[in-house]
């Protein structure tokens, strides 16, 4: 049975940035209402109601998965470790968006599928890139022709289809005997843990914990056999997952990441009930350190226009009034507006001048990259403002 504990109001697409602010275009924007709910079957959490993902994934998909060092670094380490453990020889990736975890392959190898067709259009020059949706349909068509996968990788996506069933069942018909499904989604532990309610939009249907992905898998004849911890995303978690019959063992550190789940009674509603009561907490804290920073005429402005802002600035009502603008490196976003609050956003290279005072760390997940560069802020007196783990002001 589902059961609401979270209502982040209404919100917009978090990928919609307004090309204009003229009034007619902003009447067309469309908004849903965020719910998210807790399975006591299965121990899901999800968006109650998920919106249409052909309202999604588009194609003019704003992300780039490519746009950061620590996640360039993160995909190229991660398709080393996939090739040294499973020697495979053919990987697919299922969400490949701009190609930065297939680049480290040999194209003979890869098989990508990529639903918004701009992303895809940026990869099928070199590789096999199917621009589509993850569904059986698809599976039975790549794989009537191509040997069947010995890796299928996906990061960030699998948390973004609402068919689960769908998806694992058209997953185990596409994987040989013993092929592995690695996918990587932000985890609920750290999200509980970090009160991060910002992993909470319309793309991230779910938040998943190991708990949960081990019952849903078993329904397509999954099983979950190892899983790690990652640092990516603000704290996320590698599933390894294999057909039931697959060679592979359940390994020390999946039975170690189960336990710490149950310890955090990520199975239990009231840890929910609990969560929900923080988030509004944090709300009213970062709302009264906007205000006082206001009052004393200082500029602040947003760094990083990503889906995870979207989700704060429409939930706590923040807008112009408090952030002059947002900075972003991603080309495609500058010059158009945050969804819902309609806050200009421009490139890091005019908005990190002299005369800002603050800058709320939209991208907080990048946090020790973003000081790291922006070390002559800090230095001359400028401030980041977080609200992960709790809001606060940082100057180190
Ligand atoms: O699952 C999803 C995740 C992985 O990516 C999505 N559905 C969409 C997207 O969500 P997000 O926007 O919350 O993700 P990021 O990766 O936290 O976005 C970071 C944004 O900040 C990018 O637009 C790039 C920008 N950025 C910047 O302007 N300066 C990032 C860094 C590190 C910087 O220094």
């Amino acid at each position: 049975m589902k059961k609401n504990f979270l209502n982040l109001g209404k919100q917009p697409l978090a990928n919609s940035f307004l090309s204009s602010n003229t009034k007619k275009n902003l009447s067309k924007e469309f908004f849903y209402n965020l719910r998210v709910a807790f399975d006591t079957d299965s121990y899901l959490v999800s968006v109650a109601k998920p919106v249409n993902p052909k309202l999604q994934y588009t194609d003019k998909y704003a992300h780039r998965a490519s746009e950061s060092i620590t996640m360039r670094n993160a995909f190229s380490k991660i398709a080393k470790k996939l090739d040294n453990r499973f020697d495979p020889k053919i990987v697919m990736e299922i969400g490949s968006n701009d190609g930065v975890f297939i680049r480290n392959f040999n194209k003979r190898k890869i098989i990508a599928v990529e639903p918004c067709k701009n992303l895809a259009d940026l990869t099928k020059q070199k590789y096999k890139t199917y621009p589509n949706f993850w569904t059986i349909s698809l599976a039975k068509k790549i794989f009537l022709n191509s040997k069947k996968a010995d890796i299928i990788f996906s990061a960030n996506t699998i948390s973004h289809i609402p068919d689960l069933a769908q998806t694992f069942d058209a997953i185990n018909l596409s994987l040989s005997a013993n092929g592995v499904l690695v996918i990587e989604d932000p985890s609920l532990l750290s999200v509980v843990k970090n009160n991060s309610y910002d992993q909470f939009y319309d793309e991230h249907v779910y938040v998943f914990s190991a708990i949960a992905i081990s019952n849903v898998v078993k329904n397509s004849n999954l099983r979950l056999f190892d899983t790690e911890k990652i640092d990516t995303h603000g704290g996320s978690m590698r599933y390894y997952i294999c057909k039931n019959n697959a060679k592979y063992k359940k390994t020390k550190n999946l039975i170690k990441i189960i336990n710490e789940e149950k310890k955090a009674n990520l199975n239990k509603f009231k840890t929910y009930e609990k969560f929900s009561k923080r988030v509004i907490s944090s709300k009213y804290k970062l709302l009264k350190i906007l205000k006082k920073i206001k009052k004393k005429n200082k500029k602040i402005i947003s760094y990083g226009a990503t889906y995870k802002s979207s989700t704060v600035f429409n939930y706590c009502n923040i807008g112009k009034k408090y952030i002059q603008y947002v900075t972003d490196t991603t080309i495609n976003k500058q010059g158009k507006f945050t969804p819902g609050k309609h806050i200009p956003i421009i490139s890091p290279d005019v908005g990190m001048n002299d005369t800002v005072d603050y800058a709320f760390l939209g991208a907080w997940n990048f946090k020790k990259e973003i000081l790291k560069k922006e070390k002559k802020f800090i230095k001359r007196g400028g401030k980041f403002i977080t609200h992960v783990p709790y809001p606060r002001i940082i100057s180190k």
